[in-house]
């Protein structure tokens, strides 16, 4: 549906994907310009017999849309097209809730549920507000229905939010802290399928899930990684350790209930020292993809980090656009900050990106004046 909508995706490329990783089999893909979007239905009622006949040739379960339906139109356009109908935010919703595996995941996304279903209720409750007719009025039995329902969602939110208060502070905070005391924290950030969890693996050598799918990382890992003499230049410091975290990707239109519950997840790269934004060189879209993780990043309060910029999957890269040298500057937001050139699968450009982390670390350390260089007992950690 193309409103003139600034993220308008004419291919639904990342909405098939978003799809096959619910474990959807996307068969069909309609797209239509309108000048606004339909009250009632959201498309034309052409428009929507046309995707009903499509729909029943190709024997499609249901129709996703790629922007947000109010809960009015999601009904209508269930019943005009008789299978359900889904947008984009429910699919991520949906998705988050089949990867969240920790007990932390999991409540996180309940949370998020439970707050998108309750600004829908909110919705209609508002809309029956104004059905009754001014001051004084009291509704029928269905305004009372709703307002039970709206106590019950709130209660639940309640009660998550402290089951969730209470795993965190039992669990990983204090880990996280005791891992990160003293040393120089990097965190991983960039938009979902980006490969973060490859080049985390490669750079400490541990065994993250990674897979071509959005979202394959819900939870937070983090890892020593050790900088070596030789990535040093010589004579500027002796090798260290800093801590790498690896963490849930971001992806645009982000649900706001799902902001809301992985902030403490998601601002854990505003506690970092220094950001590693990997992107997807090879993804065309990647400018856009780029422009969604800064606008997080400002979101979270993340947005003053120090980054460096990693452009990830050289290796799919056709050769005319291959990059002339391995590492640059490259411009974000109006400032030249470091970038470098990696294939996270195949190695290639590791060795530039350790030495460059290396400089930055020793660079912003002494800016912080830390000092806490690595000891014996830190390399007895990684070995
Ligand atoms: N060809 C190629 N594929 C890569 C490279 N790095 C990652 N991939 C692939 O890209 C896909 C996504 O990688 P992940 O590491 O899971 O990406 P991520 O950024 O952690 O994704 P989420 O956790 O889903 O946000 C996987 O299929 C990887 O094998 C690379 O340098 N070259
Ligand atoms: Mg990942």
């Amino acid at each position: 549906m193309d409103f003139g909508l600034p993220h308008f995706d004419s291919t639904l490329g990342e909405l098939a994907e978003l799809a096959r990783t619910a474990g959807l089999e996307p068969v069909a893909r309609i797209t239509c310009k309108r000048k606004a979007p339909d009250a009632k239905l959201f498309i034309g009622s052409g428009k929507a017999d046309e995707i009903k006949a499509l729909a029943e040739e190709l024997g499609a379960a249901e129709v996703l849309f790629d922007q947000s339906l109010s809960p009015g139109q999601q009904r209508n356009l269930e019943k005009h097209l008789d299978r359900p109908v889904n947008d984009r935010t429910l699919l991520i919703l949906e998705i988050f809730a089949q990867r969240a595996r920790s007990h932390e995941g999991k409540l996180q996304v309940e949370l998020a549920r439970l707050q998108y279903v309750s600004t829908r209720l909110v919705r209609r409750w508002s809309h029956l507000e104004r059905q009754t007719g001014g001051a004084g009025v009291r509704g029928g039995p269905g305004e009372k229905q709703i307002e039970l329902d709206r106590r019950m969602i709130g209660d639940a939110i309640k009660r998550t939010k402290e089951r969730l208060e209470k795993v965190k502070k039992q669990r990983n905070t204090q880990r996280r802290q005791r891992e990160r005391r003293g040393a120089f924290s990097i965190s991983l950030v960039g938009y979902t399928n980006a490969g973060k969890s490859t080049l985390f693996n490669s750079l400490v050598k541990a065994r993250a899930y990674a897979a071509n799918q959005l979202f394959a990382t819900l939870d937070t890992t983090t890892r020593q990684l050790f900088l070596a003499d030789e990535d040093y230049e010589q004579g500027v410091a002796p090798g260290r350790s800093v801590s790498l975290s690896d963490t849930v990707g971001f992806i645009r239109d982000l649900p706001h209930g799902l902001i809301d519950a992985f902030h403490a997840t998601l601002s854990e790269a505003a506690d970092a020292d220094l950001l590693l934004h990997v992107v997807d060189a090879a993804n065309p879209n990647f400018p856009e993809q780029v422009d969604e993780v800064q606008r997080v990043l400002h979101e979270i309060g993340a947005a003053e980090v120090p980054q460096v910029v990693v452009f990830n999957k050289i290796d799919l890269l056709p050769p005319e656009r291959r990059p002339a040298s391995e590492s640059d500057m490259f411009e974000l937001e109006g400032h030249p900050v470091p970038r470098v050139f990696v294939s996270a699968q195949t190695g290639e450009g590791l060795a530039v990106l350790r030495r460059t982390l290396a400089r930055e670390v020793s660079a912003r350390e002494s800016a912080r004046d830390l000092g806490t260089i690595a000891s014996e007992a830190d390399r007895e950690l990684i070995e």
